[in-house]
């Protein structure tokens, strides 16, 4: 499907590649490495039955950060994200207010597509909807079972068998273990798995955690054409884990999303991969913070949501929500109050007015033409010299993608503290490549 109008990128010289990463497997911090300067994503995308909240917002922007750096290491990326466009909670919110789901789907991703383009979010290379890969589910499930990792269960309410992926049968037969991949332990994933779309109780299934991997087609549900399998819908895990595995090569470099996607919703991901493939599906896991409004997750389901739509209606410039983000480290759990809000409004308005103090053009020394060959690594011809704060900023990214960090140098340099002598176009490319932020445009 389609994604959204790709933001203008300056280019700037590159610097080398070091990325270190809290890795959620092991909760450590790891070197992430492109595998021959290529780097391959994906990050889950929404269940579009509700519009972007500042959750949402919060992990694509951040998973934007991840993408820039890697863009200004020379880095080539391959990026893919998914919409869940078929799910229980789409349905559920379709029958609730009398719409189509279909239409719903369509009009709640329409509003992602727009809110992403007002941050300046860099689209994926690939965006895919679920409906679009049920083929390839078909033919996964088809392979778990043919595997004996995967077992029908009778449906009471349904012609045909729902369908479940069997945890101990891959825990005998592959490399993934139960809670290799989101980290925790048993008694953590009892308590979380019915919160999160699990369904503990259901009878028939071998362990009360074996996730779902096609549903009978249900009368006045939408349903499609199932192969051996009858006719029914895809579960969730197996929709990320087909969709990464026919446009990134196994494994990849990293998945992520919000950390309420440990578990169950990667770590079954990657079960299925690991089953039908016999590799693991990503090399690294990175799950960012959960926003909150007065003290609870912000959630669709509860209600309790901040859309980044209504604070841009109401005047917000996206730069400013942008900049609220990434004042937050993407491991963060945090809170929205709207003094936060209007504190980041400030701090972007003091770095375009410190910019209108910059200097217009590199001093003779810098000068890219005029100076002897670069000593420095790395160095692209005709970009220039990197300089003073491209290092400050690429080292905070460097370090676990420290944004909250690379902000505190933008207040530096407003401050006169820091590259007080870089010049005018070049701190607008450095902070816009790396950071998305946009200081050229007029404050108020
Ligand atoms: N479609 C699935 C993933 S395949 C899904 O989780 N959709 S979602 O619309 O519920 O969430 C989209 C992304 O936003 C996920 O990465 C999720 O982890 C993240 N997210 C949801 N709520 C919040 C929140 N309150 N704070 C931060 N991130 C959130
Ligand atoms: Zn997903």
């Amino acid at each position: 499907m389609k994604s959204w109008p790709r933001p203008a990128v300056p280019a700037i010289p590159s610097l080398g590649e070091t990325l270190e990463l809290t890795d959620t497997p092991t909760g450590t911090t790891t070197a992430v490495n492109s595998r021959g300067n290529l780097a391959s994503l994906y990050v889950c995308g929404i269940t579009p039955y509700d519009a972007t909240h500042l959750g949402h917002a919060n992990t694509y922007v951040h998973f934007d950060v991840l993408v820039r750096y890697w863009l200004a290491c020379g880095v080539e990326v391959n990026y893919v994200q998914n919409v869940t466009d078929i799910d229980d909670p789409l349905l559920e919110r379709a029958e609730a207010t009398g719409q189509d789901w279909r239409e719903l789907a369509a009009s709640q991703t329409d509003l992602f597509r727009a809110d992403m383009q007002a941050l300046r979010v860099i689209p994926p290379t690939t965006y895919m909807g679920a409906v679009e890969m049920i083929p390839g589910v078909v033919a996964d499930v088809e392979k778990l079972l043919r595997l004996g990792v995967a077992y029908p269960v009778p449906a009471e309410d349904a012609a045909g068998d729902d369908y479940y992926f069997d945890i101990a049968a891959a825990e005998a037969n592959t490399s993934w273990r139960l809670g290799s991949v989101g980290g925790y332990d048993r008694p953590t994933m009892e308590e979380l798995f019915p919160d999160r779309g699990g369904d503990p109780q259901r009878r028939g299934k071998r362990d009360s955690l074996d996730p779902l991997l096609w549903r009978a087609a249900r009368p006045g549900e939408p349903q499609w054409d199932g192969g051996s399998l009858g006719a029914g819908r895809p579960g969730w895990h197996i929709e990320c884990s087909v969709i990464a595995r026919r446009h990134l090569p196994a494994p990849f470099t990293l998945q992520g999303g919000g950390s309420d996607l440990r578990f169950p919703h990667h770590e079954f991901s990657a079960a299925h991969a690991t089953a039908c493939d016999g590799v693991p599906l990503a090399e690294h896991y990175m799950h960012t913070g959960m926003v909150g409004l007065h003290g609870e997750k912000m959630s669709k389901s509860r209600g309790n949501l901040v859309l980044v739509s209504e604070l841009l209606a109401a005047g917000t410039d996206p730069q400013a929500v942008r900049t609220l983000l990434l004042s937050h480290h993407w491991r963060e759990d945090w809170d929205y109050t709207p003094e936060d809000l209007a504190a980041a409004e400030a701090r972007l308005q003091r770095w375009k007015t410190a910019l209108a103090r910059a200097p217009e053009h590199h001093g003779g020394e810098h000068d890219a033409a005029a100076s002897a060959p670069s000593e420095k690594p790395h160095h692209v011809a005709g970009l220039g010299e990197p300089d003073e704060l491209q290092y400050a900023l690429h080292a905070a990214l460097a370090n676990n993608l420290n944004a909250p960090a690379a902000l505190d140098t933008l207040d530096l340099w407003a401050d006169g503290h820091v590259a007080t002598g870089t010049a005018r176009e070049r701190v607008v490319d450095v902070v816009d490549a790396l950071l998305g932020l946009d200081l050229s445009s007029p404050g108020h």
